[in-house]
């Protein structure tokens, strides 16, 4: 296939994808796996637009797994967490919501909501990094309503990080004091704390590297919690910034990965 031909197919793919409402799949609501039948189905269509990777597809497969275990719920120490979170996220004077091609494919309204309730930047930053890639996520968040979206000038890079996830803008990431990260690797994460920025972590698995070096870790679904994040920060609008810090103090990352690690282990919903 001409390079030619292979963007057109995936411009194809990328229209069929905005029009197609995300909820139209042919099953019913009523159906018990419907939630995680659509979100596959979401993902398939983010490797089809060229906005997923692959490897997506795989993390989506590890995530599910944990899911499943965790009772396919918010917890309540996820809660408690996505609190947390949209409380860090107000009181920062940078914050960024770090985007990939899994996110982008699963909650891109929801970020741009999210962005929108926290007064956050949106930058991408691919760990499988490919400029049609970046540009493809970039211009899926513009169709769903984001105003700006960085990373795609990558002028900046994360200390001690050799590989394509290092690459961020001056302006974003680099320069963030809060960020948001869903769905990593866990080199990075790590190398974010060295830059001392807080740093807030969706991943449905307790023991992987990234939630442990988060300042806040959220074991729960992105669908469920970039939501549940927004709702939080919404509700804690007009609140003062003594309460908002205080929200931040109370929260607890060990404690909190050690009740989602118990919910899996017990499987006591
Ligand atoms: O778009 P790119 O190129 O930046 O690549 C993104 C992926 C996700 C492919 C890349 O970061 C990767 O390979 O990640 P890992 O190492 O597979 O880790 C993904 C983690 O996310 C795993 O711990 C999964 O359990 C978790 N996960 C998967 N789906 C979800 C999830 N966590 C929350 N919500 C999900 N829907």
């Amino acid at each position: 296939m001409t390079e030619e031909s292979e963007r057109a197919r995936r411009s194809e793919c990328e229209s069929e994808f905005e029009s197609e409402p995300t909820t139209e799949i042919d099953v019913p609501e009523s159906h018990p796996r419907y939630q995680s039948l659509l979100t596959r189905h979401r993902i398939e269509h983010g490797v089809e637009a060229g906005i997923t990777s692959k490897q997506g597809l795989i993390a989506q497969g590890r995530g599910e797994a944990f899911d499943y275990l965790l009772g396919e719920e918010t917890i309540p120490s996820a809660d408690a967490a996505e609190r947390a979170a949209a409380a860090q996220l107000l009181l920062a004077d940078h914050p960024v919501l770090s985007v990939n091609g899994n996110v982008a494919a699963l909650v891109p309204d929801e970020l741009v909501e999210l962005a929108d309730a926290v007064d956050a930047a949106l930058e991408v930053n691919l760990f499988n990094r490919t400029e049609a890639r970046m540009e493809a996520i970039a211009d899926h968040l513009r169709a769903h309503g984001a105003e700006d979206v960085k990373g795609l000038t990558a002028d900046a890079r994360i200390p001690g990080l050799e590989h394509e996830r290092g690459k961020v803008d001056t302006d974003g990431i680099y320069e963030a004091d809060v960020v948001l990260v869903p769905l990593e690797d866990g080199d990075r994460a790590e190398a974010l704390g060295e830059m001392d920025k807080a740093e807030i972590v969706i991943d449905l698995n307790p023991a992987s590297r990234s939630p442990r070096v988060a300042s806040i870790p959220i074991v729960d679904n992105v669908i469920r919690a970039v939501p549940n994040i927004t709702a939080h920060a919404r509700e804690l609008a007009d609140a003062d910034s003594r309460t908002l810090e205080r929200i931040v103090d109370e929260f607890d990352a060990d404690e909190a990965l050690e009740a989602a690690e118990e919910r899996i282990r017990s499987g006591e919903f």
